[in-house]
Parts: structure tokens; C-alpha cells; sequence
């Protein structure tokens, strides 16, 4: 089977890697990046989008890549002058960074849609490839914690370093969402959709809630495949691992092709896992730990050939 046209879902910093592998591989014409924006917040008036951001500082080369967000060498003069006011700026917002928060901003006061927005800013930075995100309204990924109630994202993530103990996650505005004009139409022409190892509460889930999304994704009779993010019970990188036994789930990548069901057809595990077996799927195991560039071309070529036999 000749695959053409990949839908990939991703969230923060580990999906992105598989996303940016595929984008090497893949013409743009074959490949949409569709993003969890559960993460995104108002923050000192400006619109930010953490996973839009870090798709599109990786796909331009532009990416830190210790911390797999924000810019390279970006300076951090305008948090000093925060500080200078008294202010806690506790979210690490870089100087060049700045200029996607405020050009954004200004474009959607302006009435464009996220995804026009996006398609604008991407563009500009010269990516070629599609950057959707999940849907053009508002939704608020928001936690319910032992230490402080209920925290939207960031404070929990950044603020309080993914600490306090989850007790459940809502999807704050969810009903008023809907799948954008663009993502309904790279999803109805995918010859395959994949999943990246991205958190699949924090991350994917909300792109998996946005009402019409599982939906639409079940209706397309296509290899549906997700990378495990957990690999020998732990999160390759964030909080994976201590949220899903908060939430009383067995830490493995088991649980989490067993969390995915029916949305996927297929799952990939690393191979450092003992074997397992999910019920009517396909299921296979890489090396799917990311540590250099090539290593993420490596995986996504043995997942695109694996799913085309
Ligand atoms: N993550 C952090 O851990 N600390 C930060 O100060 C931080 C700042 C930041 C600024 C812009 C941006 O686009 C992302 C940023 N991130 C930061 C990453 C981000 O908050 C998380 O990785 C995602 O939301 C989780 O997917």
C-alpha cells in the first residue's frame, strides 16, 4: 500500500520529535500536523500556544533543543524587567519568543481564526508543511489537584513544575468547540493517522474531545496508529508516568494502547518493553526513544513502513 496522504496528532515536545522526523521524510502536500491547544493561556495579555509554538520553532530549525521548547540562545531581558517591577515572571517567555505571542495576539484581535492565525506565522518562519491546531476556539486543559483545587495548565506545568497530585483533568469550553474547516479536511483525505508519543491525557485527549474529532477519526477506515510515550514504565520525558498512576492507571505502555481503544488500529511500543498484546490490534515495537535528529527520521520511516505492509 502506497501511503500519500499522513494526519499526525501531536502535543508538546515528544510527539513533535515524530512529527518533525515525518516532516523530513514526507512532502508537505502528505503531511498535516494537527496540535493540542488545551496548553494555550493569557498571559500578560498575549496569546500563547505552547505545543503551536513548539511545532513551529522545530519544523523552522529554530527549537532549544535542551529544553525541546521555545528559542534557540533566545535572551530573557524582558522577564528581567518584569522582575524589575516586583513582577514573578514564572513562565519563561524569551525575547524573540515575544514577537509569536504578540503578532498572534494582534492577528486574532484582529477577527482571523487560530488556524489562519497559525497558517500566517508558519508560513512566515517558511515551514511548508500544514500546522493545524485541534480547533480555532478556546479550550482550557484545567487540573484538579490535592495541594491547590483546580489549576489551569501552565500554573500546573510550568508554575508548580507538573508537582501537585492530580486528582482529575476537565476540558474547560470543550462543548463550544469544533473541528476547524482544515483539520476536517486533511483528516477525511488521511490514508493514515498517527498518534505521537505525546502525553495522551494532557495532550491528546483534548484533540481526541473536541466534539465531532473521535468521530470523525473512527469513521475513516485507515491504519489509526499511536507511538507509546511511556517505555519501561516510565515518561520519556514529563509528567506521563506520575499522572497515570494518580489517576490509577498501571504505568505501562500497555495502559496506554488499552487507554487509546478503538481510536487506533495499531500501536507502537519501544523495544525495550516486554512484548504485549492489544485485543484486534496491530502492535509492533522500535526504538522510539528520540535522543538525536536522525534517530527521529529512523522512527518515522520504520513507522510509515511498517504501517504501508
Ligand atoms: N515549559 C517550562 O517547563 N517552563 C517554561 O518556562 C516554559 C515557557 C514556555 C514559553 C513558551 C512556550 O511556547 C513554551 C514554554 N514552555 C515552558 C513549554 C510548555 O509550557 C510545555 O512544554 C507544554 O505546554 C507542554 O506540552
Amino acid at each position: 500500500m502506497a501511503l500519500k496522504n499522513i494526519v499526525v496528532l501531536v502535543g508538546g515536545v515528544g510527539g513533535v520529535k515524530l512529527a518533525h522526523g515525518l516532516a523530513q521524510i514526507l512532502p508537505p502536500e502528505n503531511l498535516t500536523v494537527i496540535v493540542n491547544t488545551g496548553d494555550d493561556f493569557w498571559h500578560y495579555g498575549l496569546r500563547v500556544c505552547p505545543d503551536l509554538d513548539t511545532v513551529m520553532y522545530t519544523l523552522a530549525g529554530l527549537v532549544d533543543k535542551t529544553n525541546g521548547w521555545g528559542i534557540a540562545d533566545d535572551s530573557r531581558a524582558m522577564l528581567a524587567a518584569l522582575r524589575r517591577y516586583g513582577e514573578d515572571p514564572w513562565f519563561g517567555l524569551g525575547d524573540q519568543d515575544l514577537a509569536t505571542h504578540l503578532l498572534r495576539t494582534q492577528m486574532l484581535h484582529a477577527g482571523q481564526r487560530l488556524s489562519e492565525v497559525t497558517a500566517a506565522l508558519t508560513s512566515r518562519l517558511g515551514i511548508l508543511h500544514p500546522v493545524l491546531p485541534m480547533t480555532d476556539a478556546p479550550v482550557r486543559t484545567m487540573l484538579d489537584t490535592v495541594e491547590y483545587g483546580e489549576l489551569e495548565f501552565q500554573t500546573y506545568f510550568v508554575r508548580y513544575r507538573w508537582q501537585p497530585t492530580v486528582k482529575s483533568i476537565r476540558l474547560d469550553c470543550i462543548e463550544q468547540a469544533s473541528v476547524s474547516p482544515e483539520a476536517r479536511a486533511a483528516l477525511e483525505r488521511a490514508d493514515a493517522i498517527l498518534i505521537g508519543p505525546s502525553n495522551p491525557w494532557l495532550s491528546i485527549a483534548p484533540i481526541l474531545a473536541v466534539p465531532g474529532m473521535s468521530q470523525l477519526i473512527l469513521s475513516r477506515n485507515v491504519p489509526r496508529v499511536a507511538v507509546s510515550p511511556i517505555v519501561q514504565g516510565q515518561a520519556v520525558k514529563g509528567p506521563a508516568a506520575k499522572l497515570m498512576a494518580e489517576l490509577n492507571y498501571d504505568v505501562s505502555a500497555q495502559a496506554v494502547g488499552e487507554y487509546y481503544g478503538d481510536i487506533i488500529t495499531g500501536f507502537v511500543y519501544d523495544e525495550r518493553d516486554t512484548a504485549l498484546n492489544l485485543n484486534h490490534k496491530q502492535v509492533t515495537s522500535f526504538d522510539t526513544i528520540m535522543i538525536r535528529d536522525e534517530d527521529r527520521v529512523v522512527l518515522a520511516r520504520k513507522i510509515l513502513h511498517w504501517i504501508e505492509e
